[in-house]
């Protein structure tokens, strides 16, 4: 029996706790229940358990996973402006929602505030970067995509895109304004109550082109140790390429580009995916007409792509949704594996890497077109817990 059995069959016995103790959700603000099922669609296969399918009000936007001490919080932003919070206790009186304040959002839920220690970073639709602390806030910059999302660049920093322009008019995430540089954002002095003080850099990009995305994949991939940003770089004569810069804008590499106008590259993230655990980057070359994965290896300056694999989709035309996708050891056996919807975006792949390629290990099917992130959850016994939201106004939770 070899591992994966075995946690099958653990998962087996939690999933049954699971069914049995029920399943309550509240809506936001709202004392009343909207919605009371129990998981509904429990599949035994190879690799994983489907833990449960429950109803939720609207179409499901957003959703925001965390372990707590006694299970899984998930928050689930609704198309209508609502949100529903659902707690997975997984041992005790069993699974309850908990009502929350009714959230009618006035940017959308992919700009969510970054939170490090006590400040808050924010960006408002004009391009402003704020950090909000004790409650007095700071003008940090202006010149922000209006849709950038803030990332955190080391212990107390953050990093976002900046200096919109509409000279490469692809449109495909929401509007047709992408960046030219990224302002970085670090904390130079003032630790205590007294003062804080922050340095701002923006950085221009140092090659030709736009950076089409709405935040950079920070991940140490280069020496020295510390962080680099990966982004995709578009032109009007190659397309997207992926390229790795570090924070002062020294460009380390540049992947070759796809050769043609509005060809574009999803960057997934950074994992140790490799056959013997190696870092890869990786990314879906054309996820709008026909992607495939790519698995970039980064040599010196050299970044090529050793392996690619058809058959999946990651972005819909004009959404800002990028996290479609899950870059995480489910297997089991210390190495990063690919979790990812299929070209329809109606069932997700579990990829693994080979010796000479790659594998689909499973297939899990959703109950409708995938309208959310792929939210998930590390919980201390070692689960991945893995949450989609779906078209038909439905959350489905896996279970690896
Ligand atoms: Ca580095
Ligand atoms: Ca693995």
């Amino acid at each position: 029996m070899n591992s994966i059995h075995l946690r099958t069959l653990h998962r087996v016995i939690l999933t049954a706790a699971f069914l049995f103790s029920g399943f309550t959700i509240f809506a936001s603000g709202n004392p009343e229940v909207v919605t009371t099922g129990t998981g509904t669609t429990v599949q035994k296969q190879e690799g994983y358990t489907s833990a449960a399918t429950f109803s939720v009000a609207d179409t499901p936007e957003w959703i925001d996973a965390e372990a707590t001490e006694r299970g899984i919080t998930a928050t689930v932003y609704l198309a209508d402006g609502r949100r529903v919070v659902v707690d997975h206790h997984r041992d005790g009186a069993g699974v309850v929602g908990e009502p929350v304040v009714q959230n009618h959002r006035n940017i959308d839920t992919l700009q969510a505030p970054l939170v490090i220690g006590d400040a808050t970073f924010s960006v408002g639709n004009t391009g402003t970067l704020t950090v909000t602390r004790n409650g007095s806030e700071q003008i940090l910059s202006d010149r922000l995509l209006p849709d950038a999302r803030v990332h955190p660049l080391g212990q107390t920093g953050v990093v976002a895109l900046s200096d919109p322009t509409d000279s490469y008019p692809h449109g495909i995430m929401g509007d047709a304004l992408e960046a030219r540089s990224f302002t970085v954002v670090r904390l130079v002095s003032g630790t205590d109550d007294t003062a804080r003080r922050y340095a701002v850099d923006h950085v221009p990009l140092a090659v030709e082109g736009v950076m089409e995305t709405v935040e950079p994949v920070v991940a140490d991939v280069a020496p020295p140790p510390g962080p680099e940003l990966i982004v995709p770089v578009s032109t009007d004569r190659g397309g997207t390429r992926v390229v790795v810069v570090t924070p002062d804008g020294t460009v380390i590499a540049a992947g070759p580009p796809i050769g043609t106008r509005f060809r574009w590259r999803h960057i997934l993230g950074v994992g140790t995916t490799g056959p013997d655990g190696e870092v890869e980057i990786i990314a879906v070359r054309t996820p709008h007409i026909g992607g495939s994965i790519e698995y970039y290896r980064l040599d010196g300056d050299n970044l090529r792509v050793i392996h690619s694999r058809p058959g999946y989709s990651t972005h819909r035309i004009g959404d800002r949704n990028l996290s479609t996708a899950v870059i995480t050891d489910f297997t089991g056996d210390g190495i990063d594996d690919l979790l990812l919807p299929h070209q329809p975006q109606r069932s997700l792949g579990l990829v693994v890497r080979t010796r000479d390629g790659s594998q689909e290990v499973a297939r899990l099917d959703l109950p409708g077109v995938l309208t959310s992130n792929l939210a998930w959850v590390r919980t201390p016994d070692g689960a991945v817990f893995v949450f989609a939201g779906t078209a038909d106004g439905t959350v489905t939770i896996f279970e690896f």
